[in-house]
């Protein structure tokens, strides 16, 4: 296994000192790192989405000559293939970038349903990119050798290279800084209040990660049948998916339950939704300032509004709670006729250690929802 700071000692002997890109849980160890020593010994920007985070590392490089590094799980690749292509290629700007791609769904490893295509394609389709890619070893000495190899191809050809990060290839960094809020609520509870306030026949759309777990295992304690939209995969795409659902079942009450780092990944959609104010969409976003589902790395959510962003974009409301008392108020007096509302939920990062993953395929889910929408 690599200790994150040896590796950051390769990087830097290498010149590589900028990093961009959207956290993954396979390289959360190095995320942490990352974070501690940004400023310090080097520069760490948290990207919203891996589209941006690609642009951002051509940006520091036309400025200053040199190549960045953008990490993303292997779901963001599907992102960045647009700058990739039309901006970083070979044909078009020519931007020389190492890519540091956590590799969900790797054949033969058990994982989720939404990791295994992209797991299975994912060397496939860097070479169909025409992007040169190495596996990154688990030793210093290898690693020395694939980040100076890698750093030179991106040079001398001008383009971007891409270093493929196993799970269980970093050995563990615990952050020195203290992420902990001290907001009342923790996500989940926060969760439960939420269903325990709803009439129980609107239609939850849940985001990727903790928070569609949390909403099944809630279903299952309670009997219900689990009959709300996890959208395990397309981070950001839950109030999308909602948005589509909302607008051709008007007289349906429609509840988004969306993170900050989901949200902020497709901001535009706020606009979207807030341009064609569909009446019956509720957006609960659970703001931890936090990636809590891929390791807790931080989101720049501290530094926005997401309240301000949705009404000046059209939402009928928008109001900010931190407890629980404060929520149940809320749900119970949301007024549907003002044109779509949003609460922003602040909440404590972290989840449960034994938390469980949904027990019914994603087709199962796609059925019973379906079936659900159909009743009113
Ligand atoms: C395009 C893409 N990039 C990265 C990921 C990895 N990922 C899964 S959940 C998650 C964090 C979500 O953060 P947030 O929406 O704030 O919810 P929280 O986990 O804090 O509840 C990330 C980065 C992904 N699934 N898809």
């Amino acid at each position: 296994m690599i200790i994150c700071e040896d590796l950051f000692e390769i990087f830097k002997k290498n010149d590589l000192t900028f990093f961009t890109g959207v956290p993954d849980s396979v390289f959360k160890d190095w995320m942490s790192f990352l974070a501690d020593k940004h400023n310090k010994k080097l520069t760490n920007i948290i990207a919203c989405n891996e589209c941006e985070a690609t642009a951002i590392a051509t940006g520091y490089h036309l400025a200053t000559g040199k190549v960045g590094v953008v990490y993303m799980q292997n779901a963001g690749l599907g992102k960045a293939v647009n700058p990739l292509t039309s901006l970083c290629d070979k044909e078009v700007y020519s931007i020389p970038l190492i890519l540091m791609i956590g590799w969900r769904g790797e054949p033969g490893n058990k994982d989720e349903p939404q990791h295994k295509k992209m797991g299975r394609i994912m060397v496939p389709l860097l070479k169909t990119l025409e992007i040169p890619y190495a596996i990154m070893p688990d030793n210093k000495e290898k690693v020395d050798l694939i980040i100076s190899k890698a750093k030179q191809i991106a040079v001398e050809k001008n383009q971007p290279v891409a270093i493929i990060i196993k799970k269980e290839t970093f050995t563990k960094y615990s952050s020195r800084i203290n992420y902990k809020q001290t907001y009342e609520m923790t996500r989940e509870e926060a969760i439960k209040t939420i269903l325990d306030s709803l009439s129980g026949s609107e239609a939850i759309i849940s985001t990727t990660g903790k928070a569609s777990r949390e909403l099944f295992e809630y279903r299952i304690s309670k009997h219900h049948k689990p009959h709300d939209f996890y959208t395990v995969g397309s981070m950001g795409c839950a109030s999308s998916i909602a948005f589509g659902i909302a607008l051709q079942i008007p007289n349906r009450k429609i509840v988004i339950l969306d993170g900050d780092g989901a949200v902020l990944m497709q901001l535009g959609t706020l606009a979207t939704i807030g341009h064609y104010k569909p009446k019956n969409i509720l957006h609960l976003i659970f703001d931890n300032n936090s990636h809590e589902s891929t390791g807790g790395q931080p989101t720049v959510s501290n530094t926005v509004d997401f309240k301000k962003i949705a009404l000046a974009s059209g939402y009928g409301f928008a109001k900010i709670v931190y407890t629980k008392k404060q929520v149940i108020t809320a749900i119970n007096k949301i007024n549907y006729l003002k044109g779509p509302a949003m609460l922003v939920i602040k909440v404590k990062n972290g989840s449960r250690l034994d938390l469980g993953r949904p027990t019914k395929t994603p087709l199962e889910n796609k059925t019973v929802f379906m079936k659900f929408l159909e009743h009113d």
